[in-house]
């Protein structure tokens, strides 16, 4: 055995502005200790209210990147994002199939806190098929989990239950619904096909959430490559994401970033509530 940190790779877009994608992984990533990789899969330009701001890379320049960091370096966790169309989707889950990979979180990225649009609509499919029944734990927000259910209306806790032992079907064996998008406590359910389970933590009164879902999923990965449980991962991860957000920036009028370094700098100062069902 050595010492050397794990290996942890992001699959994801660009996001230029550093709140989210990548870039948020890769800050995440490195404040908790994990070696950090990544693999590009579109870049996100500036404002992308419409997906005409995005420049998704070819699945060429994908492999290119995915078997350069496995072979140079490997990966004891792995997490995707914004995988943006159903080709990518596909060539990921033939990556990740082939790679045998321990721990894969899926994160359904679909619709950014701008409204740009990071999944396109024939893509949805492809993600319940061929991806979703490789991840150890998936991550879907209200309006993620909602599309996965075709539509379903989200608007309670109980609504989030009875989602995330639906969506367990789908063939991940964790399914985590996110109810940041709720009012009251920032309420998260995880369902593992026996109990369920909520997270909670106290709502903090800020616009500046940008790429908050990525820093928690890129966080559940780091803590899944240590050798946390996914329920150990899941509570610590929200605690280091609720401190991020409560520490988060308006550098500008826009929805400003979550401060990736929080916890680090200021203490982690939120106990997260657990109850079983
Ligand atoms: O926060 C979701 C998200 C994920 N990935 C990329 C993004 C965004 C939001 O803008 O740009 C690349």
């Amino acid at each position: 055995m050595n010492n050397y940190p794990p290996r942890v790779l992001t699959i994801a877009g660009s996001a230029a502005g550093g709140s989210a994608g990548i870039q948020a992984d890769l800050k995440t990533f490195q404040e908790l200790d994990v070696y950090g990789m990544s693999v590009v899969t579109a870049i996100v330009g500036r404002h992308p209210e419409t997906d005409k701001n995005v420049h998704p890379q070819t699945i060429e320049a994908i492999e290119a990147q995915f078997v350069t960091a496995l072979k140079q370096v490997g990966a004891d966790g792995l997490k995707t994002g914004m995988l943006f169309s159903k080709e990518v989707i596909e060539a990921v889950a033939a990556l990740v199939k082939d790679a045998a990979i321990e721990n894969i979180v899926v994160d359904p990225v679909m619709v950014g806190k701008l409204d740009s649009k990071l999944l396109k609509d024939d893509a949805i499919d492809a993600l319940k098929s061929s991806l979703i029944p490789l991840a150890t734990v998936i991550t879907p927000n209200i309006p993620e989990a909602s599309i996965l259910l075709d539509d379903r209306p989200l608007n309670s806790v109980a609504d989030l239950k009875q989602a995330a032992v639906d969506l367990h079907a789908l063939g991940a064996p964790y399914v985590l619904v996110k109810g940041g998008r709720l009012t009251g406590p920032a309420i998260d359910v995880l369902y593992d096909g026996n109990t369920l389970i909520t997270f909670e933590a106290p709502r903090i009164d800020t616009v500046n959430t940008s790429g908050a879902g990525c820093t928690y999923s890129a966080a559940i990965t780091a803590f899944l490559a240590k050798g946390k449980s996914v329920t150990e991962a899941v509570g610590l991860a929200k605690s280091f994401v609720t401190t991020a957000i409560e520490h988060g920036f308006s550098y500008t009028e826009m929805v400003g970033p979550t401060y990736h370094a929080a916890a680090r700098k200021y203490g982690e100062a939120h106990q997260i509530k657990i109850e079983k069902f």
